[in-house]
């Protein structure tokens, strides 16, 4: 058998992924994708785990028992899945310590909205609505990805989003049909998570260092901006339904492109956010750090266990 070079092996992946076949853990894959698809996995996974912060911090103060046990199993939900991307982050070589310890020590980034305080219950409903919904509408795309695992933890984990969105939606439609108090309350969360959840997208396409290889290989099937304006197209309609609107100012429908078109994105913001200089940033990372520590002993239980049981497998 022919040995190929990497030149040619790297020309027969390409050819596999034109041809829209899925890439399994143990097939050839160029370094580079493998590296790109463990950023952007972990990093997935650290934003579901560090995305049951803000909404955990009301969990307590649900108002009704309904409201409570929906989101006590929302919180679990975002676990789950963090778990799950973890797994799939493994599968590409990489141990859970070294994604860990990428995350603990702020080499890796998490997503740039949770960031942001949790400060009324409507924001438990803006966050359902809006951040599941920027988060279904990204993964959606990512379910059609050319990576297997990666693609199918994103069918699975949208399921889940859906209902979150849901709910969400269900919050605030709620409260908008609420006292004036609620109503006003309800907008107020909006025009504080609108703009960031916009930013959950990524940076607009001429500065998105990533996406063109992302694209090329199909980890990812659409732009930033295209999955961006996706969003907007089908979140201002649900606005207008229940009475909220949205804060831009330029946001109007252009009847010509049949898309919304809208006010320009606050970038600086967005870069002080993902570089460590959000509202949260610090009281996040230091929530995860201090779980990691507070969570040795039970590592090293499962640890002490599984060489027991791997001492006893192989006496026998
Ligand atoms: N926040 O070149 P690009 C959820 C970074 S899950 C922070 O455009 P790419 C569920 C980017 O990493 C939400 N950093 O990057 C939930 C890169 O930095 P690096 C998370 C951001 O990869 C709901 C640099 O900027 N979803 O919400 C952000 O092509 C409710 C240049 O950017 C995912 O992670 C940002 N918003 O596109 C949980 C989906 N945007 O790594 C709880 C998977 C960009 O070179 C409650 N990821 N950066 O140092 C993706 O789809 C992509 O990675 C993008 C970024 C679209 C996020």
């Amino acid at each position: 058998m022919k040995i190929l070079s990497e030149e040619e092996l790297e020309l027969k992946f390409q050819e596999r992924i034109d041809k829209g076949e899925i890439i399994e853990p143990k097939d050839w894959m160029p370094e580079r994708y493998r590296k790109q698809l463990i950023r952007m996995m972990s990093q997935h996974a650290h934003s579901e785990i560090v995305g049951m912060l803000p909404e955990g911090n009301w969990i307590t103060r649900a108002p009704s028992l309904r409201r409570k046990a929906v989101l006590l199993a929302k919180v679990q939900d975002e676990a789950g899945h963090g778990l799950y991307i973890y797994s799939g982050t493994e599968t590409l070589g990489i141990s859970r310590d070294q994604v860990m310890g990428d995350f603990l020590t702020g080499k890796a980034k998490y997503s740039s909205i949770f960031n942001y305080p949790t400060l009324t219950w409507a924001d438990i409903g803006a966050i359902g609505w809006l951040v599941d919904g920027a988060a279904i509408v990204n993964q959606t795309a990512l379910a059609k990805g050319s990576y297997g695992p990666y693609a199918r933890a994103m069918v699975r984990i949208c399921k889940e989003e859906n209902f979150h969105h849901k709910q969400g939606y269900e919050i605030l439609a709620t409260l908008m049909k609420g006292s004036k108090e609620q109503r006003e309350m309800a907008q107020d969360s909006i025009n504080r998570f609108w703009w960031p959840s916009l930013m959950m997208f990524g940076p607009s396409d001429n500065n998105s260092p990533n996406s063109a290889e992302l694209i090329k290989w199909k980890v990812k099937k659409y732009s930033n901006d295209e999955l961006r304006q996706r969003f907007i197209d089908r979140t201002i309609p649900q606005a207008e339904n229940i009475g909220l609107t949205v804060p831009d100012k330029d946001l109007k429908w252009d009847e010509e492109t049949r898309h919304y078109s809208h006010g320009e994105i606050n970038w600086v913001e967005f870069n002080n956010v993902i570089n460590g200089r959000g509202i949260c940033n610090k009281e996040r990372m230091k929530a995860r750090r201090d779980a990691h520590e507070n969570g040795a002993w039970v590592r090293e239980a499962a640890n002490a266990y599984a060489r027991k049981k791997a001492s006893k497998t192989k006496a026998a």
